[in-house]
């Protein structure tokens, strides 16, 4: 988690400028391609409406030229390699070289012109997800458009015409193309009034955004399955799971922003510790602000975008993530059946008779599973994984941290590395004696009398055998 290199101008294989020639002018905008997953410096605007522009979690925002005071954007809809975590890359479709796509950021009243060029293998169209606009450019095939086909270039143009935040998406063939990354983030900053502000608004010290998506690919494969509808073994911010997931790193005080957008098929609680938010915003603008009320969980359901705000004002490394356990594990978490207190010593013994190297996952819980050097196929991400300063985290998918420090400068997006804790402020062993336990029983339970039409069932006692402590410590069956 520490070798972040917040990308340079570098990382763009070419940028689309203010200072594009004439000639250029008058045909499409130069397409800027990513190559690399890291998260990108907030992109100040160079021309237009001012505004502050947000941090899109390993991902970046696209640049633009200025066409007679018209936003000229050009996206590419194409076949990427996407390193969800390192070491793991996945064949998916996206826009600009990366999935998801860059993220488009205008303002409240900018007329923006956005150029669709598909190099994927069958056709597609982009639907601006939440956006007021001309039913033409709506993006959905067939009914708004005839689909762009394959090779060719369609223009979209609108006005941005309220603030807030939103996504775009293929509205042709969605099935395979959203379960093969295309996507990406669209923010519409609010027009201030002369003092700066917005009545609905705050201006806040650090805005992130991130999309939520799931894929299913198999372990040791690339490519996503596209049929899968419910069961989906990779859980992911911006195609990337715990621990390939930037943290989000803010000075201690700051007002911070976080706007998630579910193109999953399910919803996601999204949890933060040590601190409250409020929903600022909804799929359908700002909230009012005497609806808001304080919260530290928050279900984003399918299709939805969410705001939060919140005051960093609590100094450490704080667990970000998805609420459902599932959505914190990658790849194997699916396939693996629950065998805590299943005793298979035997057949284990059995098996490593044929199979030398055989092991039974998890019979003593799941955690000896982010610690095992177990074998498994190429490209394939670890199920829980992300070493932290006191052992393994034991997370994966959907997870990451929010780090707070005194000392991190304003702008600055750098990972500050681990909370130093201050003495004696961390959880800690109790090393004195232990008390006898005393079995707490129902003073009436006992005593109730049979009624008489309810026959006397005999009990029944489920023994569930707690996993024995490693090291084969035999005489400790009970509890
Ligand atoms: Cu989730």
């Amino acid at each position: 988690m520490n070798r972040r290199n917040f990308f340079n101008t570098a990382a763009f294989s070419a940028v689309a400028a203010a200072s594009v020639s004439k000639v250029a002018m008058a045909g499409l905008p130069e397409v800027a391609l990513m190559t690399s997953t890291d998260t990108a410096s907030p992109l100040s605007p160079p021309n237009g409406q001012p505004y502050n522009p947000v941090v899109t979690l390993n991902g970046w925002t696209l640049p633009w030229r200025m066409n007679n005071g018209v936003k000229e954007f050009h996206l590419v809809a194409e076949p990427v390699v996407r390193e969800m975590a390192p070491g793991f890359k996945a064949h998916m479709w996206g826009y600009n070289g990366q999935s998801p796509g860059p993220t488009i950021e205008v303002v409240e009243g900018d007329r923006v012109r956005i150029f669709v060029t598909n190099k994927l293998p069958e056709h597609t169209t982009i639907h601006w997800h939440g956006q007021r606009l001309p039913n033409g450019m709506d993006g959905v095939a067939g009914l708004n458009q005839p689909a762009i086909p394959v090779g060719k270039t369609f223009v979209y143009e609108f006005v941005a015409r309220r603030p807030g935040t939103f996504m775009y998406h293929p509205h042709a063939d969605e099935m395979t193309q959203m379960a093969m990354g295309m996507m990406g983030f669209w923010v519409t900053h609010p027009k201030l009034d002369k003092a700066g502000k917005h009545p609905q608004i705050d201006n806040v010290d650090r805005d992130f955004v991130f999309l939520l998506n799931a894929y299913d690919i198999e372990p040791g494969s690339m490519t996503p399955k596209i049929m899968t509808m419910t069961d989906f073994n990779l859980w992911s911010w911006n195609s990337r799971i715990f621990p390939g997931i930037d943290t989000l790193n803010v000075h201690k005080n700051d007002k911070v922003r976080i706007r998630v957008g579910n193109l999953t098929m399910t919803n996601h609680p999204i949890h933060l510790h040590g601190h409250e938010f409020v929903v600022s915003g909804t799929d359908g603008g700002p909230t009012q602000k005497s609806s808001r009320w304080p919260e530290v969980t928050t279900d984003v359901a399918v299709g939805q975008m969410r705001q939060i705000e919140f005051l960093a004002d609590e100094e450490g490394d704080w667990a970000f993530h998805c609420h459902k356990s599932h959505h914190t594990m990658n790849a194997m978490g699916h396939d693996v059946p629950t065998l805590i207190g299943v005793d298979h010593r035997g057949l284990v013994k059995k098996l490593q008779k044929s199979i030398p190297d055989y092991m039974v996952m998890g019979e003593r819980g799941m955690a000896d599973m982010g610690q095992m050097e177990m074998q498994i196929p190429d490209n394939t991400a670890p199920m829980m994984t992300g070493k932290g300063p006191y052992g393994g985290v034991e997370m994966g998918g959907m997870f990451s941290m929010l780090k707070v420090r005194k000392n991190q400068a304003p702008g600055d997006y750098k990972d500050p590395g681990w909370y130093q804790q201050p003495a004696g402020t961390q959880a800690y062993e109790w090393t004195g004696a232990l008390p006898d336990t005393k079995r707490q029983t129902s003073a009436n339970s006992a005593e109730k009398p049979a009624t008489g039409t309810a026959k006397t069932a005999p009990s029944t006692e489920v023994q569930i055998r707690k996993p024995a402590a490693s090291g084969g410590h035999s005489g400790h069956s009970g509890h």
